[in-house]
């Protein structure tokens, strides 16, 4: 990218700009609609999962696709090709006087860099902070962007609510050029919160049910059950918001009952917590943390039972990864959770906490083989049926088009 040879000699705490498989420039590469470019979170997180499937769903319907980044996002590895998606890494540089990073600025100048030379046309943010801020950002800058912003959950309900960010956050939903929302629960909390009365378009996350469905291998299986055993998993990044305490309460109810095993997926701060959680109620010898990786349908694949026990959630995209692969949902009664798991159809829901009634709904499910498959297939048919790519990406294929055909009238 032209910025890195700008500038003259660096201090060695600067680090440039970086182009991955990039086109030349504008005029190179063909395409069949808008150029897009894609802000998002990039470690293991439902946004930048969601904003990586979507990316290379759309790429692969002939769009020129640029993610940018402060690293690859962790789902895109491996999956770039000579005709895109393409990557850039956001710049930065650590200068003594600075107290902290600022990455929405560097990520506006990557972003402004790439709009100018590759002719993006609309910048699709996933999060508002700092996303859907730098691409307001980079849109002032080149006047040749419009942005979409998409609201995860956390970016309005944690984030976003705190007095560090309340007017960032409102000034980025209220000046996007359109914004949506992963469930109607987030669009009504998002205008509740704000106090926005601007259109919020609902668009449902997705799950390629090609990819996430059921493989039951056994040998598979065998490396964490035993053929008696259940085999109950929880995925998520482990914060406070997801409970996941809870979880293993829940797990101990029902290993007290039947023979089971626990696997836990992902990392973050309260895994330490749960792990000594675990000990406490002597169930560690039949938990297994895994960490992060990122084969996590295989794992699916040969689950018995879904564990989310969060006090919040937008959506559960974990949940919906779960179902396409034909596993029941024991979830609480949060958020978007309804829109994805239909209570005594697909999965059961409880309080926030009530840890006792996960657990029975748990062994309704387990106990019953009868229940348990019918509640596996329905679960994978909502999985087919209302959130598989071809209902929604189209979606924001057509938000795409529209919001290209406008007038630059927003700048
Ligand atoms: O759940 C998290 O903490 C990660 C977070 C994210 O932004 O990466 O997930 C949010 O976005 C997902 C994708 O849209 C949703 O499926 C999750 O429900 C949502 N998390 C929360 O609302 C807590």
């Amino acid at each position: 990218m032209g910025s890195a040879a700008v500038g003259g000699p660096r201090p060695h705490l600067y680090f440039p700009a970086m182009s991955f498989f990039s086109p030349p420039s504008a005029s190179v590469a063909s395409t069949l609609g808008p150029k897009i470019a894609v802000l998002c979170h990039t470690g293991a997180g439902g946004s930048g999962v969601v904003a990586t499937e979507l990316g290379l769903k759309v790429a692969d319907a002939g769009h020129e696709v640029h993610f940018v980044g402060t690293a690859m996002p962790f789902r895109l590895t491996g999956h770039q090709g000579l005709r895109g998606p393409y990557f850039h890494q956001v710049g930065g540089f650590a200068y003594a006087l600075f107290e902290q990073p600022f990455p929405e600025l560097s990520a506006a100048n990557t972003l402004s860099e790439v709009i100018l030379e590759h002719g993006v046309d609309l910048t699709h943010a996933h999060y508002a902070i700092p996303h859907a801020s730098a691409a307001l950002h980079a849109r002032s800058i080149t006047g040749k962007t419009r942005v979409l912003t998409t609201l995860h959950g956390t970016d309005v309900t944690l984030v976003g609510t705190e007095p560090a960010f309340q007017h960032t956050t409102r000034h980025a939903i209220e000046r996007s050029d359109h914004v949506t929302a992963v469930s109607h629960s987030l669009a009504a909390e998002t205008r509740e919160v704000f106090g926005v009365d601007r259109d919020i378009e609902v668009i449902h996350n997705f799950v390629d049910s090609d990819r996430f469905r059921r493989i039951p291998d056994p040998g598979v299986r065998a490396r964490f059950a035993h053929p008696e055993e259940a085999l109950i998993v929880h995925v998520s990044n482990f914060r406070p918001i997801k409970r996941v305490e809870d979880v293993v309460q829940v797990f101990a109810r029902i290993a007290s009952e039947i023979p089971a095993r626990l696997l836990m997926i992902g990392d973050g701060p309260e895994r330490a917590r749960a792990f000594e959680l675990a000990r406490e109620l002597g169930v560690i010898g039949r938990t297994q943390f895994l960490g992060s990786f990122p084969d996590v349908q295989t794992v699916l694949g040969i689950s018995d039972l879904f564990l989310l026990t969060s006090s919040h959630e937008s959506f559960g995209l974990a949940a919906l990864e779960a179902m396409s692969c034909e596993v029941p949902v024991v979830a609480s009664n949060a958020g978007g959770i309804p829109e994805v798991v239909q209570h005594g159809v697909n999965g059961f829901l409880s309080d926030v906490g009530d840890v006792d009634d996960m657990a029975h709904h748990a062994l309704k499910i387990l106990r019953d083989q009868e229940t348990y498959q019918q509640m596996g297939q329905a679960a994978r048919r909502t999985a087919v049926e209302q959130f598989h790519p071809r209902l929604i990406v189209p979606q924001y294929l057509a938000a795409y088009r529209r919001l290209a055909e406008q007038s630059a009238s927003t700048f």
